[in-house]
């Protein structure tokens, strides 16, 4: 096999000097911070999808760049070159996970047999390249929403048929997740949402989606599978409503249906900002919930009201993302670089700087994040604020003895409380950049 990036090196570490465009200036993998490696801090993934398939195709024009890597697209040669590009991209970024659908690895046939002996094959392959490299899959899924006869969804179609033939790819891309060693398997409900209440019955159509995700659970721990599943929520696009909105309402969902002891929240930053919410927000939502399992590390664009899922440069974002995840002490998943190139970022130089600018991002992110806790300000400021509730009465509330009755004596024989103390969020945010531009 010969190589496909030719003239793209190794990536290599060269420090914030560097004028080498194809070189990190801040992802070290070797440094160690708090206590551990940055690659173990940042175990980033490749996106199967994004980097390997996706050519710039969008809703005004075809593709610009050429993805077909040296074979004819559509035929399992091409399948296999995709698995040779993305073995030697993923080596020369020093990147160990890949994310993948299974219409991602494959061309999908007209009987599902034929798909899935595909996929057996592809996977076989992918199988022999895992060899001898320390690369595994972080997680894998099952594309529900592309194919016309998902166009009211999957576990929320109104077919009974359909719903068989999306459980019929979700147990087999379980058994690939499996196969390839997966730590997790994502569920992103594409179409698992409505466009008017005028033709929806939502309580159905909910049942049958958590319906869908217990037989999937059942299955998965019965082929072996020990890593967790994954609600993505997302607010909307491709569906006016999403059913998993944000992670509170995933969360809810999955408490309702008893499906919290297996499943985790996958929070991808563009999808946060679609629903209104920071990206840090979502992720201390998941995490206080003990629901932080995988990233999905991009960005959107605040003039764009869609999911243009954009490689991270926003380094305030990913300071913020990583002072939640080092808070939470780390990610049972990754940081799976669910972006894309720029459409006029059309060269195989591109790919590359695509991953060198988020991998830089959040290894700065990271390294702003270990000084903020380190220097101790922030979580000093925000333990003091509530530090009235360390008072025997703030205890009894605190562990759920007090009554409403002798609270309300205790307000009507101190009279009018005095204002809490300020909240400072000018003076915090100016400790956030002294720290970030020191
Ligand atoms: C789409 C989602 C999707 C999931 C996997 O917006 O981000 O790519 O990550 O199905
Ligand atoms: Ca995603
Ligand atoms: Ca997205």
């Amino acid at each position: 096999m010969s190589e496909i990036f030719k003239n793209i090196p190794e990536i290599k570490y060269e420090g914030k000097d560097s004028k080498n465009p194809l070189a990190f200036r801040y992802y070290d993998a070797n440094r160690v911070i708090l206590g551990k490696k940055m690659s173990e801090h940042l175990p980033f993934a490749m996106a199967w999808w994004h980097n390997l398939c996706a050519a710039g195709t969008d809703m005004f024009g075809r593709d610009t760049a050429d993805k077909s890597f040296n074979a004819e697209k559509g035929t399992m040669a091409h399948a296999k070159a995709k698995v040779d590009a993305g073995f030697e991209f993923m080596q020369k970024l020093g990147i160990k996970y890949f994310c993948f659908h299974d219409v991602d690895l494959v061309p999908e046939a007209d009987d599902i047999k034929e798909t899935n002996r595909r996929l057996d094959e592809i996977t076989d392959y992918i199988l022999e390249k895992m060899q001898g490299t320390d690369i595994k899959c972080l997680w894998g899924t099952a594309n529900m929403f592309s194919n016309p006869r998902f166009m009211n969804g999957a576990g929320s179609t109104s077919s009974v048929d359909v719903y068989c033939f999306a459980a019929a790819q979700i147990k087999k891309a379980l058994e690939l997740t499996v196969k390839l060693g997966g730590r997790g398997y994502v569920f992103w409900g594409g179409r698992e949402g409505y466009e008017t209440l005028l033709n929806t019955d939502v309580k159905f159509e909910q049942e049958n989606i958590a319906a869908l995700m217990r037989m999937a659970v059942d299955y998965g721990r019965s082929i072996g599978f020990t890593g967790d599943f994954y609600i993505e929520p997302k607010p909307k696009e491709p569906m006016r409503h999403q059913y998993d909105f944000d992670a509170a309402t995933a969360i809810g969902f999955l408490r309702q249906y008893g499906l919290d002891k297996d499943f985790k929240m996958n929070i991808e930053a563009n999808h946060a900002t679609l629903a209104g919410h920071t990206f840090e927000h979502e992720l201390r939502i998941s995490a206080i919930n003990g629901m932080l399992g995988s990233i999905d590390a991009n960005q959107g664009d605040y003039l764009l009201g869609w999911d243009t899922d954009e490689f991270p440069s926003d380094v305030y974002s990913a300071t913020m993302c990583m002072l939640e995840v080092l808070r939470a002490g780390g990610l049972t998943g990754g940081f799976n670089f669910d972006a894309k190139n720029r459409r006029p970022s059309n060269t195989y130089e591109d790919m590359f700087y695509g991953f060198i600018l988020g991998m830089d991002t959040f290894a700065l992110g990271l390294i702003n994040a270990a000084k903020i806790i380190e220097d101790g300000r922030l979580d000093a400021f925000v333990k003091q604020k509530y530090q009235s509730f360390e008072s025997p009465v703030g205890e009894k509330i605190r562990s759920g003895k007090a009554t409403l009755a002798e609270l309300a004596a205790r307000a009507e024989e101190m009279g009018a409380p005095a204002n809490p103390a300020s909240g400072r969020q000018e003076y915090l945010l100016g400790i956030v950049n002294s720290i970030l531009f020191n």
